[in-house]
């Protein structure tokens, strides 16, 4: 990976409070300079719109149709937009006068910053630049790549979030009618363990809570292992409106992180003058991974409570009703020590038994977690103890109490709808086979680490991509690297140069394609395409700009035009290129909740997806009731003199994507080569804030290094730590996974520290 030469990095105090001022001001630096002001205006006037495209940013919702302000969007969704948009442009020019070798020496933030790709482009075998092909040429080429594979299985088609339900949909239809269903995303890197607890225990594997539960309803919103400031921002406006008609919110973080404590909303007059609003009631410096350990503890308090007055705290009417194994959960938290939860969470038992408090004192309480909850081992079991504890006040299925994984990429949610997973359930598999007149494969496909072992082993000969960052947003960087490295082919649909392009098989492609904010014109006339938000809202999204470049093709069309040349016209793929509508029709055939899709989408706004144990506490589990399960807390052995390591997003990056080297709210500015370690840590490796560390990772007899990082001492529990990924991803270790979502570990790598 290379390091950044314009690293510089100036470190101040962290922020207290997040937005206001500064932030809508550097919503618009940003935006005029990738645009211009013409290009400024009409794209930020667009964003999150009715009649304009959903923001290219976050999940977070939009409120209802009549609702919206103008601005309907945050400094961080301003950026995307202004980066996607951006005047620059990657051309044939550009790559003539680049070696692959010199490509590779930039930085991500340099690669991407470079602007939009323009045109198909193709690296033969051995050769050192990227020269253009035609997009018949392109096509032939992978075509015939995928004919001559000796199985399906030997291709891999990975997702990244940002893709429409349409481009989806017509994308897992071509890897299904291939013969493979090796379809690894983002998602099994990002929200894969809340899908597994909560389909485990609810019945359904996404968030089951509405936007008005958080603003009107909720008493008591719990926000664990996220930073909405820098990742949902539009998310603490909710949180404002929900604080002001009296709401309580429980923060647990190991990171005071700036939006949480105050927030100053930037588009009311109070946030602009004022102090802004205090959101968080309770704060509770978690340790890394503690949080299965704090609702192992929570839960045992409700259980005393509940134990010396019976019938005061649990819903006993809703557990015999909805639920089972609630004596065997009982025993557990009856089982564990106070001793264990203090050690393995770092909070006391006196501030456990506070948070039980709060909870009992509120009649609905909702759980808002991200990425600091599922990059664990033990992420499931921990999502499945929140379960716990939200049904044991029948806290589910009634207005402001559920499960709210809050997503990360746009449409990571639509999605996995749309069947974007290695492991579809057979049901939907029938409806496609029926649809298409085919018989869908039925083995489980590779999610992401496993596909990444099979191309290390030699196992895959094309690598599609569909967006995303795929050597960079991995683990093990160096793994990865070597493991595309063995593909025939790479191929990559993406909107600007990054990463994986560099690390390509024998042959690679570069495919350019429509962002979000670009009109998309088709035989039948303009289109628009349709995504689903955190919470299961789909609507329309239209781009309003001109295209980047006239040779840019859409997802869908690149797809089709694939399926075209692979089978001929048998599915109808030139008709579902021509007109999207065509595969809203498929897709309201296939997919459950989609009935009369085509007329539905057109309704201002769009509609919401049916959530059964949302709707009417209807829980379509193994056993057909919402489950207790037994979730003994554990924690990873940290052996003296390491530390446990997370690694997070600054302010100014959207996952691989570095807009620019400031992490503003944490107080660093002109460089990303920091680590945040507790002051009496760094005393105690006889190193002080200000030193320059190498950073190595230890995990079975393994080491993994990340050279040059300064240390900032910073309020995290002892023995934690964290810096930014993507540059970390070199350490962690492939293996690492999560139990039962096989998610990587990245918010808890075992390291120990080398001064440089
Ligand atoms: N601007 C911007 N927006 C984004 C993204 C982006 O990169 N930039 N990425 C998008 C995507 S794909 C996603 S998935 C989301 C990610 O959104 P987040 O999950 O908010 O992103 P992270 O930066 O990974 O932050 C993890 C948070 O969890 C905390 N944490 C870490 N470990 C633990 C733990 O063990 N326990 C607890 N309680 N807390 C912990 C960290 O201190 C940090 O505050 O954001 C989405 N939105
Ligand atoms: N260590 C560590 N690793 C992590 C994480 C972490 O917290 N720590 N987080 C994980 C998470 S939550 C996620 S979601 C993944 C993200 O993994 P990915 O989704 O693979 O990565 P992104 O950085 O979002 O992808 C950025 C690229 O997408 C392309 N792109 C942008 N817009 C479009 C578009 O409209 N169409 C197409 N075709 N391409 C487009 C651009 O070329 C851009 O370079 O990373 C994961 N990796
Ligand atoms: S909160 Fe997320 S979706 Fe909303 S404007 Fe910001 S980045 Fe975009
Ligand atoms: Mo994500």
């Amino acid at each position: 990976m290379a390091v950044n030469d314009e690293d510089a990095v100036r470190v101040s105090d962290p922020k207290k409070s997040s937005v206001g001022i500064p932030a809508v001001r550097h919503a618009l630096d940003y935006a005029l300079g990738e645009m211009g002001p013409v290009r400024s205006v009409s794209t930020l006037r667009m964003i999150n719109q009715v009649a304009g495209f959903d923001c290219p940013g976050c999940a977070w919702p939009d409120p209802a149709a009549g609702e919206r302000s103008h601005a309907e969007f945050c400094e961080n969704g301003a950026k995307a937009a202004a980066w996607e948009a951006t005047k620059a442009r990657v051309d044939r020019d550009f790559f003539a006068g680049r070696t692959i070798e010199e490509l590779r020496a930039m930085s991500d933030h340099e690669l991407e910053r470079e602007g939009r790709l323009t045109e198909p482009m193709y690296l033969a075998p051995g050769a050192q630049h990227y020269v253009p092909i035609s997009w018949s040429d392109a096509i032939q080429l992978t075509a015939g790549h995928l004919r001559s594979m000796s199985s399906p299985n030997r291709a891999a088609f990975y997702t990244s979030g940002r893709a429409s339900n349409e481009a989806a949909f017509v994308y897992q239809l071509l890897a299904r009618r291939l013969g493979t269903n090796n379809l690894p995303d983002c998602s099994n890197m990002c929200h894969e363990s809340s899908g597994a607890a909560l389909t485990e225990t609810i019945g359904i594997g996404k968030g089951v809570v509405s936007l008005d539960d958080i603003t009107d309803h909720a008493e008591l919103i719990v926000i664990m292992g996220q930073n909405p400031g820098t990742n949902h921002p539009r998310m603490l406006s909710a949180l404002e409106t929900a604080k002001r008609r009296g709401a309580r919110i429980v923060t647990i973080n190991p990171l005071p992180e700036a939006g949480l404590t105050r927030f100053k909303n930037p588009q009311k007059l109070r946030g602009i003058v004022g102090a802004g609003t205090v959101l968080t009631d309770r704060y509770l410096p978690v340790r890394l991974n503690g949080d299965l350990a704090l609702f192992c503890g929570v839960n045992k308090v409700l259980l005393e409570r509940e134990e010396s007055r019976p019938g005061s705290v649990f819903d006993h009417a809703f557990i015999a009703q909805f639920c089972d194994g609630f004596d065997e959960a009982c025993q557990v938290w009856r089982d564990t020590p106070w001793s264990t939860i203090e050690t393995l969470s770092g909070i006391s038992r006196t501030d456990i038994e506070a948070f039980a408090d709060d909870v009992i004192g509120a009649r609905s309480v909702i759980v808002c977690w991200a990425m600091g909850i599922t990059q664990h081992r033990n992420a499931v079991a921990t999502i499945r103890e929140v379960v716990n504890f939200l049904l044991l006040r029948g806290n589910i299925g009634r207005p402001g109490a559920g499960p709210s994984p809050i997503r990360g990429h746009s449409n990571v949610q639509g999605d996995r709808t749309m069947g974007i997973w290695e492991k579809m359930p057979d049901s939907f598999l029938d409806r496609l086979g029926a649809e298409f007149s085919f018989e869908p494969p039925r083995a489980h496909g590779h999610d992401t680490v496993d596909t990444i072992r099979a191309m290390r082993d030699g196992d895959i000969d094309v690598f599609f991509a569909l967006g995303g960052n795929f050597v960079a947003a991995t683990p093990d960087t160096a793994v990865t690297a070597a493991a595309l490295a063995r593909c025939a082919l790479t191929v990559h649909v993406a909107t600007k140069l990054n990463r994986s392009h560099l690390h390509h098989g024998r042959e690679a492609l570069l495919l350019p394609c429509l962002g979000r904010t670009e009109r998309d014109l088709q035989p039948s006339g303009e289109q628009f395409v349709t995504v689903e938000d955190s919470m299961s809202m789909v609507h329309a999204s239209r781009g309003r700009l001109e295209p980047g470049s006239p040779e840019l093709r859409s997802e869908v069309q690149i797809v089709c035009e694939l399926g075209q040349a692979l089978f001929g016209d048998d599915l109808g793929w030139s008709d579902m290129a021509a007109d999207y509508s065509v595969i809203r029709h498929h897709i309201s055939h296939v997919v459950e909740g989609f009935e009369d899709f085509v007329a539905r989408v057109e309704r201002p706004g769009g509609f919401t997806l049916p959530r059964g144990p949302h709707d009417g506490r209807v829980f379509p589990t193994a056993t057909g009731k919402a489950r207790f399960t037994r979730n003994p807390p554990d924690a990873p052995e940290v052996p003296a003199g390491h530390l446990l390591l997370q690694t997070i997003r600054s302010h100014d990056q959207f996952n691989t994507t570095v807009y620019g080297l400031d992490d503003r709210y944490r107080g660093i500015s002109a460089g990303r080569n920091v680590l945040f370690v507790n002051a009496d840590d760094l005393a105690e490796h006889s190193l002080a804030d200000g030193d320059m560390v190498d950073l190595i990772s230890v995990w079975r007899g393994e080491e993994r290094v990340l050279r040059g990082l300064r240390c900032v001492a910073y309020p995290t529990p002892r023995g934690c730590a964290a810096t930014y990924f993507p540059e970390a991803n070199v350490l962690v270790p492939l293996d690492s996974t999560a139990v039962g979502s096989n998610t990587p570990t990245s918010k808890s790598i075992i390291v120990r520290l080398e001064r440089r």
